[in-house]
């Protein structure tokens, strides 16, 4: 069902300056800017080599990463995993009785379809599929 690793989620509590650090210090290059309502976020897509970092940044303290940072501090936030169909890959996470955040995919910030499964249902790491 999975065909690799999309990317991984960085929460961040200042975007422009988790840019510049992931810049300078590890000379990653930022390829895209994007915000998303749903989510309450503004998030950089990070490319280092062949692997993809999304740094999050909240827009409300009510939203799902606003919560994160007052709870657990800036870190890693999600694991995304690339899916050839993830209509299937649902089907197949609700069979397997992994929680769905989302039951249906939704579109997501790289213009591709996206789904989450709940932290507790893979020893509490947030799992995205995102669809390629
Ligand atoms: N990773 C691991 N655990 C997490 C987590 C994360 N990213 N976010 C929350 N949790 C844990 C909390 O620590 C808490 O654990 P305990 O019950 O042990 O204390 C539990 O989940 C509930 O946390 P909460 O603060 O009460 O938050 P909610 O239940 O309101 O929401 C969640 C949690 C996962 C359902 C919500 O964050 C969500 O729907 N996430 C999916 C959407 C999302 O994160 N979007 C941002 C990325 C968008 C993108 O990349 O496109």
């Amino acid at each position: 069902m999975l065909t690799g690793i999309h990317h991984v989620g960085v929460a961040v509590a200042d975007l422009d300056e988790a840019i510049e650090l992931y810049r300078s210090a590890l000379g990653a290059k930022l390829v895209h800017r994007a915000r998303s309502e749903t989510d309450g976020l503004v998030a950089a897509f990070i490319h280092t080599g062949t692997g993809e970092i999304e740094l999050l940044s909240a827009t409300s303290p009510d939203s799902p990463v606003g919560k994160f940072l007052a709870k657990r501090g800036p870190g890693l936030h999600h694991l995304a995993y690339a899916v050839t169909d993830i209509a299937k890959a649902l089907e197949d996470a609700r069979a397997a009785g992994l929680d769905l955040l989302d039951t249906k995919p939704r579109m997501g910030m790289h213009g591709s379809l996206i789904a989450f499964v709940h932290p507790k249902s893979l020893g509490g790491v947030l799992t995205e599929f995102v669809e390629t």
